[in-house]
């Protein structure tokens, strides 16, 4: 196996590999991993020996360690790395490479999981990739299999570089194409799962609850045998081509998806039949929470979205399979910019629980706006603003951000959110500040101090940046509807999404307080339950997710709701434009073409958050009619 480093641009080019560089390294084992790092170490310009090595990678590390954990000591004249197993050994490699310190490292969780939301076909309204915004997709353009097999080894050596050892390839809103990946396209997930492999990551498909019907049955009733049965062959079939596929991920009675209710059936009814099929063969069944009413009638105030997972979910508590998984995203509404953890999270202890976070920046700027959002993670993982992710969730998955983009993720920057994602997937209680730094390093090498700091300084408050400009106080979805970019204050006001922020002349937000509103603040565990539910104690973030407020209301800072909507727009869209000025002093400090492309997004970056400013703000004074305490202008 050879590597090539300097293929694509990306962290860990060549010069990275510097605590390797000239080292004499001993590796003891055998196995496919195994071969990768000694892959790894050569083309990081190590000199593989037999004996007198000063860095030595062995198995033999106490059984502790787990399947992926790893020891690293460094004495006087050599460093060792140990670990129970071979993957470990292989993380312990990267974790050497950014310098990791000395001391025994374990994942918090065992799957850490990226999804595609590739397409096979090109859809008409999706493109390639659903919500992409880094190209095409890295596995298929067209409907045909890309076959780039060297980008896609280097991009699994980027995964597995962040932690990533599981990923899904496909959309789950499965199509008529996608659906044949299951049974006569299986080669093509072979070839991609070869490349995989090699960095410790299992493959898993999206597939479609339908699928029986759609390969001839008559139904696809989770109790109807012919069902049980065909899942069972199509389900064998696979693990004959690839014994160590992952599992199935299902998107059922969702936005459209196919699911058990058509039949009168539960979602435990539904997943339970998946996961008898995959039982046999040690796969898993992700099977997804994000299932709403998404044609309800805006005129009625007592149906919520954000209530919805919780409502469905938590009356099957302990009906799953072991190897379900029911996967949750971490709002309980839709990747927005702020909101609160779903309550789900940790309201079902007899279910496996996966959390699902959004890299692919669809409500965050699409990849047009600088905006790391490891801060976001980090708080909701250690639960500043409600009860913690950490310790509630059996494993992590994010939504993948790349695409066949030269640089990954279309914005250069927001590799970061990709690599970020891995590490504290890994570590829940890593600093967002001190993984952007080694992000920095990672990709930077030989970055003078002014390159970092400024890197620093415009990507790590650039989610509460974005935020100041766009969403205020936890409303959400004030977007343009269909494509997410761009403000528009009414798109989703009076559709069947469920999306509201009920601004009216008198305030805005959205009463979900059990004493006049949805109850939805109920569904927390206290202390979070009465947080919530009290105006005074809520956090300001959160404000009008949790409640309708007077325009004069005065928030915890101080400031009226709608100065403070004045205020953070007027700053937002100042610190973008500031955002923009740091970053053209970097011009001889990184390569062209990077740099001119980062150049452009942030001159978009800048147009656009004025036009959030001014959107928002002239909507709001128009229907509070108050002017704004600083008289700056508002149209
Ligand atoms: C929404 C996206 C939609 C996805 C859906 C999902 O707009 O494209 O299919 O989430 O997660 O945020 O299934």
């Amino acid at each position: 196996m050879d590597i090539d480093m300097s293929a694509h641009p990306a962290w860990l080019p060549p010069e990275v590999w510097q605590p390797i560089a000239g080292r004499r390294v001993r590796v003891t084992g055998d196995g496919p991993l195994i071969d990768t790092v000694r892959a790894e170490l050569r083309a990081g310009g190590a000199t593989l020996v037999g004996d007198g090595a000063d860095l030595e990678f062995g198995l033999g590390g106490d059984p502790a360690l787990g399947g992926e954990g790893f020891e690293i000591v460094r004495g006087e004249t050599r460093t060792v790395v140990r670990a129970a197993a071979p993957h470990g050994l292989l993380h312990g490699l990267f974790a050497l490479v950014r310098s990791a310190p000395d001391g025994r490292h374990r994942p918090a969780v065992a799957r850490r999981m990226v999804d595609h939301w590739d397409n096979v076909d090109v859809h008409p309204v999706m493109g390639q990739v659903e919500r992409g915004y880094a190209g095409g997709s890295l596995f298929w353009r067209a409907g045909v299999p890309r076959r780039d097999l060297g980008r896609v080894a280097a991009y699994a050596r980027l995964l597995a570089a962040c932690g990533v050892n599981a990923i899904a390839l496909n959309n789950v809103n499965v199509h008529a194409t996608e659906a044949r990946l299951l049974t006569d396209r299986l080669a093509e997930v072979a070839e991609l799962a070869a490349e995989f492999r090699r960095y410790g990551i299992r493959v898993h498909l999206s597939v479609s609850f339908a699928a029986p019907v759609q390969h001839g049955l008559p139904t696809a009733d989770p109790l109807d045998d012919r069902v049980v049965h065909w899942w069972a062959r199509v389900t064998r079939t696979v693990y004959d081509t690839l014994p160590d596929f992952g599992g199935y991920l299902v998107k059922a009675d969702s936005e459209g998806q196919p699911g058990p209710f058509t039949y009168g059936r539960t979602h435990a009814d539904g997943a339970n039949l998946l996961a008898g099929a995959l039982a046999p063969h040690g796969g898993v069944v992700h099977w997804r929470a994000f299932v709403y009413n998404h044609r309800q009638d805006w005129r009625d105030r007592s149906t919520d979205r954000a209530r919805a997972a919780h409502d469905h979910f938590t009356p099957l508590d302990g009906a799953f399979r072991d190897n379900v998984v029911v996967q949750v995203k971490h709002g309980p509404m839709d990747f927005q910019t702020r909101e609160p953890v779903a309550p789900l999270i940790g309201a079902m202890p007899g279910t496996r629980l996966a959390v699902e976070l959004q890299a692919t920046q669809e409500y965050t700027g699409q990849q047009r706006h600088v905006c790391y959002l490891a801060p976001m993670w980090s708080s909701l993982l250690l639960g500043h603003e409600g009860p913690a992710i950490a310790g509630a969730a059996d494993e992590m998955v994010a939504v993948a951000n790349v695409g066949d983009d030269p640089f990954w993720t279309g914005h250069p920057l927001a590799q970061a959110n990709l690599y970020a994602y891995g590490r504290l997937a890994w570590d829940h209680t890593l600093d967002p500040g001190a993984v952007l730094d080694e992000w920095i390093g990672l990709t930077f090498p030989g970055a003078s101090p002014a390159l970092r700091s400024t890197l620093h300084a415009v990507m790590d408050g650039s989610w509460r940046t974005y935020e100041r400009y766009t969403a205020p106080l936890g409303v959400g979805f004030m977007v343009r509807p269909g494509h997410h970019y761009g403000p528009d204050v009414d798109g989703y006001e009076y559709t069947p999404w469920g999306t509201y922020h009920h601004a009216d002349r008198d305030g805005v937000g959205v009463d979900r307080t059990m004493a006049t509103g949805t109850g939805m603040t109920g569904l927390y565990p206290e202390p979070w339950a009465s947080t919530y539910e009290s105006v005074a104690d809520c956090p300001d973030e959160l404000a009008l997710f949790f409640h309708h407020l007077p325009y004069g209301h005065v928030l915890r800072d101080g400031t009226t709701v709608i100065q403070h909507i004045y205020d953070t727009h007027f700053a937002g869209a100042a610190e973008a434009a500031a955002m923009r000025g740091h970053w053209l002093t970097l011009e001889a400090e990184v390569p062209a073409e990077l740099f001119g492309r980062v150049a452009e997004r942030l001159a978009e970056q800048v147009r656009s958050a004025a036009e959030w400013r001014d959107q928002i703000n002239a909507y709001f004074f128009r229907k509070s009619g108050v002017p704004d305490r600083h008289g700056r202008p508002i149209y």
